[in-house]
Order: structure tokens, then sequence, then C-alpha cells
């Protein structure tokens, strides 16, 4: 049975994106492999936190997990501070990173701005990411398009320490969904929706209610003229709409294009808001029964327990390997 691995960190409100991205895709592989999901905190502290808000935020993406369909007696859901070895092996893996292949980190530049006062963690970020990976000895890692570079490291340093120290580590794959793999801001078509823009109107929030929805895709760029066309050079706003409506109705674009044929955009904006809190009432209805089980938790601790006990069986073979073992 293959292994995936996936992470989301706990930054901010989880959106469409992380949902069509990566987390729906999570639910679909957990019947045919043997899955490991984490809610990646160590990752979130690259950038300042509040410790309390960051807890909390802990807690929300944990319950989401569960609440999107994803089942503790099949996954192993767990928060990445609670196996150590997340960090002691990405401080393994950072002394065979060279500097070089970090610097070319987009999301790095993205994030950083080209300012000197960001934290080195937010700069070796991408061999914490290929730690996460590496411990479980990974088939598959589903993620969104914006994580392919971070991943393609992964895969340069489980080879690189194969070769320096011995096989080790199985090299993984990415699993990129063909629609919804990169979903683009609602204020601003050329950039991702993302958690950290200061715009509430860049995403829809899965816990969104039905009437911010509402407004948010009323207010959602699209293009001059009319027609409901499916041309993302020339129509990036309207072309990110009907990505989003194809993953959640399964229609193609040409389906999509002939049904809203002479409708205009507010027809076709009028459905996708229905499409949409179909979707999220689901999801946040199951959220308010998972906080008031107050099993989450329990969930948690099974599921750090055995995480624990697999990325300590890799950790202990990398300790052999790089002669750190004396007992
Ligand atoms: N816009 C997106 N479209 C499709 N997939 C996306 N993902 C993120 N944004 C989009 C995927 O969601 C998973 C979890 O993301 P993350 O928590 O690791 O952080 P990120 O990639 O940096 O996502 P955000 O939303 O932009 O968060 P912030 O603002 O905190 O950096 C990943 O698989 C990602 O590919």
């Amino acid at each position: 049975m293959n292994r995936v691995f996936s992470g989301v960190q706990p930054t901010g409100d989880i959106h469409i994106g992380n949902y069509l991205g990566a987390i729906r895709n999570f639910v679909k592989l957990q019947d045919e492999a043997d899955c490991f999901f984490c809610v990646v905190d160590l990752h979130a502290v690259t950038v300042p936190q509040d410790p309390k808000i960051l807890r909390q935020k802990t807690l929300e993406v944990a319950t989401l997990y569960f609440a999107v369909g994803i089942d503790p007696q099949k996954s192993t859901v767990f928060v990445q501070s609670a196996v150590p070895a997340h960090a002691e092996l990405a401080w393994m893996l950072q002394c065979i990173t060279y500097f070089g292949e970090l610097g070319r980190m987009t999301q790095f530049k993205d994030k950083s701005g080209g300012k000197e006062n960001v934290s080195v963690g937010l700069f070796t970020y991408p061999t914490l990411m290929a730690a996460d990976i590496l411990l479980y000895q990974t088939d598959v890692v589903p993620v969104g398009q914006d994580q392919k570079q971070h991943l393609e490291l992964s895969r340069d340093l489980a080879q690189r320490f194969n070769q320096r120290y011995g096989e080790t580590f199985r090299v993984p794959e990415p699993f990129i969904g063909e629609i919804g793999a990169k979903v683009m801001a609602l204020d601003d078509p050329a950039k991702k929706m993302s958690k950290s823009a200061g715009n509430p109107n860049n995403r829809i929030d899965l816990l969104d209610d039905a009437r911010t929805v509402q407004k948010k895709i009323a207010r959602a760029v699209t293009d001059s003229g009319s027609e409901v066309r499916y041309a993302p050079e020339d129509k990036p706003g309207i072309a990110n709409l009907m990505s989003i409506y194809s993953s959640l109705s399964g229609e193609t674009m040409v389906q999509i294009e002939e049904r809203y044929q002479g409708k205009g955009y507010g027809n076709f904006k009028g459905d996708l808001t229905e499409l949409l809190n179909a979707e999220l009432g689901g999801i946040q209805s199951r959220y308010q029964e998972l906080q008031e089980s107050g099993k989450v938790l329990q969930f948690l601790e099974e599921g750090a327990a055995r995480a624990l006990a697999v990325a300590e069986r890799t950790l202990n073979v990398v300790k052999e390997r790089m002669g750190f073992k004396y007992f």
C-alpha cells in the first residue's frame, strides 16, 4: 500500500484553494493508501504568531480535516510539534541542503519581499517540509501547484542523502490534481488565493457563512464583457471562477460555457454561490458537531502516537547512517 503524507499550515483561515487544491484529495486518497495528514504548526512560526491564536487555529485546521471527511480510523492525523523527529531530521537535512537551492525558492522570495529582517526559519522552511515527508517514507504527496518546487527539493534531498549515506529514504512523488490545483485570488486573479493575504475578499473561507460567500462572489473581479468563456489569458477572473465551478460540479469548461451561453455573469455567479454554499454547508455542520463532541483532541493524541512510532523508525536509521548512534 502506498504511503501518503501532506500538511496544512495553521496560519489563517482555510480557504477553498487549500480545499480544492489539496485537502479534498486527502479524502479520496485515504481509501487507497496509508495516509498521514499533519497540521504543520512548526511551519507557521516562520512568521510571527500569537501563541493563543496559533493553538486555536491548529485545532481549527484539525477539526476541518475531520469535517471534510478525513476519517481518524483510516488516516493518521496529528500536529507536527507533537512529533519531535520532524525538527530533528530537519536539522540533519539542512546540513546537506545548499544555500543556493533555498535562495531559488519562489515562495521565499514572495514572502520575504526582499526584506532582511525575516526569520531564518522562513528561509529553511522547505527543508523542514522535506523532513516531514521523508520521515514517513512517503510515496505520494498531494499538494497544490504552489508547493511543486518545494517537493522537488524534497526529492533532491532524499536522493542526495541516499547517495551519501546509503539507501534510507523513499523518493516521493507529487500528486497535483488537474482542476483546482491553483485557485487564484478573487480580488486579483494574477495572484493565488492565500490565507495570509490582507484582504479577506481575496478568498472564500471554508467557515464563511452563506451571506459572506454571496457577497464575496458578487464582488469577485471579472473582466470586461459578459460572456462566460474559459480564456485564462484574456479573461483570468472569469476563468478562475469557472475552475472553481468545475471543481465543485464536475462539469467541463465546455459544458459550463454551453450552460451560460447568452446568460451573462450575474446568472453564473448566482449558481456558483449556490454550489459553494451547498459544499461549505455540509462541512460546517460536521465542523459544528465535531466541536460539540469534544473528540478532536483525542483523535490528535492517537494520531500523534501512531505518527511518532513510524517517524522514530526512520530517524533511528538516519542516526545510525550519520554516525549518531552510541547505545
Ligand atoms: N490558491 C491555492 N490553490 C490551490 N491549492 C492551494 N494551496 C494553497 N493555496 C492554494 C495548497 O493548500 C495546501 C496547504 O497550504 P499551506 O498551508 O501549506 O500554505 P500555502 O501553500 O502557503 O497556502 P496559503 O493559503 O497561501 O497560506 P499562507 O498564506 O499562510 O502561505 C498546500 O498543499 C498548498 O499547495
